[in-house]
C-alpha cells in the first residue's frame, strides 16, 4: 500500500477538527487508485491539507479551489477529483463557483471544512458564523444570522448533499466515499471544530445524530432535513448523513459532447 503520509510538519492546532477530516479521507481512499484522484484545496488551515497528502494536488488560490477542480475533470474525465475548501473559501470568497459547480452538475466532490470562521487569518466571520459571534472583524458580535449552505445548494440543483461531523470518523470516511462514488456534483460538509477560535466540540457531540438512508431522491423531505438545524448554538439536533442523492447527467459528458475527434488542448481552447 502507498504511504500517504508527506514529510511535511503538521501546523494545525492540537485537537483541531482538519486532522478528523485528514484521518477519514486516507481510509476512504485505501482502496482507489491513487493516479487516478486529484485533490484541490483552497487557502486556509483546511488546505493544510494538501501538505499532508502524498497524493495530486493543486493549491489554488483563496476562493478559487473549485475551478482549479472543474478544469482538472474536464481535461482528464477519468480521475476522481476532490476539493478541500474552508466556509471562508467557497462560501464567501468563492460562493459563485460553488453554486455554478453545483448548477452545472460537475463531476467533483466539495468536501466543506465548515469551522465557521476564517480560522487561519484568526478568526473573522463567515457567511455561517453564528449571530452575534465575536472575533476580529465583528468584535461587537456578528449583526447577521447564518447562511444554510446545504439549503443554497439544494436550490441550485446540486445532485447529492451530505453533512458529517469531524468527530465523527466512521461516519465522515464512508460519507466521503458515497460522495466519491457519485456521479455529477457531490458536497460533504462537515462540521469542524476550530479549538482555537469557535471550539464548538461539546455541541456537536451533545446534538449530532445520524439519520437513515431513505427517501434520498425526495427533494421534499432533503428540504426538511436540511432544515431542521438552522445553525445556531441553541440546543437543537443536528443531522448526519446524505439528504439528497439523485442522478443526472454529468457536465463534462454534456460539454465534451460530439468533440470525440478532437484533442483534449483543442476542446479546452474552445471552452475559454
Ligand atoms: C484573495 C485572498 N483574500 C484573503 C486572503 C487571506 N486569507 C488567507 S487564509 C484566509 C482564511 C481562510 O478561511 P477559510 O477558508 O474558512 O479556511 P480555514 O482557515 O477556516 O480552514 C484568508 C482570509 C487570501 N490569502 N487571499
Ligand atoms: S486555528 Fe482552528 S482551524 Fe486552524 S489549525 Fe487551529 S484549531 Fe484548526
Amino acid at each position: 500500500m502507498i504511504n500517504l503520509n508527506t514529510t511535511c510538519k503538521n501546523t494545525w492546532c492540537p485537537a483541531c477538527g482538519n486532522f478528523g477530516i485528514l484521518a477519514a479521507f486516507k481510509k476512504a481512499i485505501e482502496n482507489e487508485d491513487l493516479n487516478k484522484i486529484a485533490i484541490t484545496a483552497g487557502i486556509g488551515c483546511h488546505a493544510k491539507i494538501a501538505d499532508y497528502l502524498n497524493i495530486n494536488s493543486f493549491y489554488s488560490l483563496h476562493g478559487r479551489s473549485i475551478p482549479a477542480a472543474e478544469g482538472i475533470k474536464l481535461a482528464n474525465p477519468e480521475m476522481k477529483v476532490i476539493v478541500f475548501t474552508g466556509d471562508g473559501d467557497s462560501l464567501d470568497e468563492g460562493i459563485a463557483h460553488l453554486i455554478h459547480a453545483a448548477k452545472r452538475n460537475s463531476d467533483i466532490t466539495v468536501i466543506l471544512h465548515n469551522n465557521r470562521l476564517f480560522a487561519l487569518t484568526t478568526g473573522q466571520f463567515t457567511a455561517v458564523s453564528v449571530e452575534g459571534f465575536k472575533g476580529k472583524s465583528t468584535p461587537m458580535g456578528a449583526p447577521e444570522s447564518p447562511l444554510n449552505p446545504l439549503e443554497l445548494l439544494l436550490a441550485a440543483n446540486a445532485t447529492f448533499i451530505a453533512r458529517s461531523y469531524s468527530g465523527n470518523i466512521k461516519h465522515l470516511e464512508e460519507t466521503i466515499k458515497k460522495a466519491m462514488d457519485h456521479k455529477g456534483f457531490s458536497i460533504v460538509e462537515v462540521l469542524e471544530p476550530c479549538v482555537s477560535f469557535f471550539n464548538t466540540s461539546e455541541y456537536y457531540n451533545k446534538n449530532t445524530y445520524v439519520l437513515e438512508d431513505k427517501n434520498l431522491d425526495s427533494r421534499e423531505e432533503a428540504l426538511s432535513k436540511i432544515k431542521e438545524w438552522d445553525y445556531t448554538m441553541e440546543d437543537k439536533k443536528i443531522p448526519l448523513g446524505i439528504f439528497y442523492d439523485i442522478k443526472k447527467e454529468e457536465y463534462h459528458k454534456r460539454a465534451l459532447i460530439n468533440k470525440k475527434e478532437e484533442t483534449v488542448e483543442e476542446i479546452l481552447l474552445e471552452l475559454i
